[in-house]
């Protein structure tokens, strides 16, 4: 079966626990496998993507602002000998869920059982002998404007083949169909969790992690300043939550000191960096370097991911879409010190992102990852919002679709599975969490442990209590 993104759709959380309660066979899994703002609306690509695919929802939006579809239980799929047919479907249903922008819910039963799906090669999705209750479109429908489909379907005899009680259709759908998207979800079962755990982890708190940490003594590994670790990946993947996460962990308080939020560009302008601190005062000898996040044109390319490595930019620099850094501007470095080179990377990637690469930014990411691997530098990859995959995070590490997205990262970036790791940032919550603080301390740890592999001699077999006595030039 093909794999589709788990990107999102426009269809919200509410109205798919709408969506579940009229289906009445319990918990459900939407996800989007066609949007015609997306994939085109043309009947191909329509049945490629969604023909025998088990049951799926048609949500169409239009520019009224009015929100209807239908739900058909059974597979679409072509007879041998017809180009259209209609298909039997006992528990198929079209609906509404909002009519001129208000929430407006209301479920239209089946009652032509034998006529309720129309199936046909030239058509998207349509319900009703002929498609004549609800038929979307015929042929391929371009994209008008830049954002809009006048669909040439319509309702024209809503009511046949399923009960209208009492609704026309222009209260569902203004005898309108010029729509801003249709979107096709697929529906199936929520997979049961995975009972066995698929990666053991230590229990850690506070002061755990911090002896452990301080044992270490990273200070003396990098001749007295910080072991400097880099966040990368796409806008809005979690970086800078994720530097909250950590400071707030090891402080044992809410922290926002790197600003988060939501922006057609990255939130983060700034190559800037945070050095976690404990409730008694001692920061940990790390430096969490903040980036923008990559999009198709902005976000740290090749030319300044390696100026960043090699320590070459300031803090403070403004990343900017129209030009590099030049050397000769006020923040490049020439001579770097040892604490301004980075020590291990951080990608970060948002986990239900992952096989949606529209962007191309999966390549960014591999090719920066290759030139830290000329450097001998580390990477790990974080994949971040694991509570969309997984609501219960203390079940993160027996998730069976945790596992999965754990799995698809490493053969999509090339890392291997340990150095992948799942996280659910603090977000929402105004006090702290003991499991998201044992999630981000597995994490800062074995980021560290990763940066003073990479810091050690290669072939070298002294301990990392060895190398505290060696030379800084023997170390770096
Ligand atoms: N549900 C959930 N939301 C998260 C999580 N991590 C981050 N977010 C949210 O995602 C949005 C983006 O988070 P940021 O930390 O600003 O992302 P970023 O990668 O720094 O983004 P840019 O700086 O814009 O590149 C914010 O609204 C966060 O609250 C998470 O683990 N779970
Ligand atoms: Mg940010």
């Amino acid at each position: 079966m093909v794999k589709y993104p788990t990107m999102p759709g426009r269809l919200k959380e509410e109205d798919m626990m709408q969506l579940e309660a009229w289906i009445g066979t319990g918990p459900k899994n939407f996800t989007l496998i066609h949007s015609i703002s997306r994939d085109g609306c043309s009947p191909t690509t329509f049945h490629q993507r969604c023909d025998n695919q088990g049951p799926t929802v048609t949500v169409l939006y239009n520019t009224q602002g009015s929100v209807f579809g239908g739900y058909t239980s059974v597979s679409l799929s072509k007879h041998p000998h017809f180009y259209g047919r209609e298909i039997q479907d006992n528990a198929a249903f079209l609906f509404q869920l909002y009519f001129d922008g208000k929430a407006t819910a209301n479920k239209f039963p089946v009652k032509d059982k034998t006529n309720a799906i129309y199936y046909n090669d030239n058509q998207g999705p349509s319900f009703g002998k002929n498609g004549d209750d609800l038929s979307t479109f015929t042929e391929t429908i371009g994209c008008t404007g830049g954002h809009v489909f006048a669909l040439n379907g319509s309702m024209k005899s809503f009511g046949s083949a399923f009960e209208c009680r009492g609704t026309s259709r222009s209260d569902v759908c203004n005898n309108n169909m010029t729509v801003l998207e249709m979107e096709v979800y697929l529906v199936t079962e929520p997979r049961q969790a995975i009972d066995t755990t698929w990666r053991n982890i230590s229990d850690e708190t506070v002061d755990g992690f911090i002896d452990e940490i301080s044992s270490l003594k990273l200070d003396k590994v990098q001749s007295g300043s910080e072991i400097r670790i880099l966040f990368l990946g796409p806008v809005g993947s979690g970086k800078s939550s994720f530097i909250n996460t950590c400071c707030s962990a090891v402080l044992g308080r809410i922290v926002q000191k790197a600003i988060c939020g939501t922006g057609r560009n990255s939130v983060t302008r700034r190559y800037t960096s945070f050095i976690p601190r404990t409730n008694f005062g001692y920061c940990l000898p790390i430096r969490l370097c903040d980036t923008s996040g990559y999009s198709e044109d902005f976000g740290p390319d090749a030319i300044e991911c390696n100026y960043i490595l090699d320590g070459h930019i300031k803090e403070n620099f403004k990343f900017s879409d129209r030009e590099h850094i030049q050397t000769d501007s006020g923040d490049f470095v020439v001579s770097p010190k040892p604490g301004d080179k980075v020590r291990c990377g951080v990608f970060v990637i948002a986990a239900a992102d992952l096989e949606d690469d529209r962007r191309g930014i999966f390549k960014k990411i591999v090719s920066q990852k290759e030139l830290m691997e000329e450097k001998g530098i580390p990477s790990v990859v974080v994949l971040t919002k694991v509570d969309k995959l997984c609501k219960d995070a203390s079940r993160v590490y027996k998730n069976s679709d945790v596992k999965e997205a754990v799995d698809t990262a490493s053969s999509l970036l090339g890392i291997s599975r340990n150095n992948i790791f799942p996280l659910k940032n603090y977000e929402d919550e105004v006090e702290i969490d003991e499991v998201v603080n044992n999630m981000a301390f597995i994490i800062l740890k074995h980021i560290i442990y990763r940066a003073l592999d990479g810091m050690e001699p290669v072939g070298d077999q002294c301990t990392h209590t060895a190398a505290l006595e060696t030379t800084e030039s023997d170390v770096l």
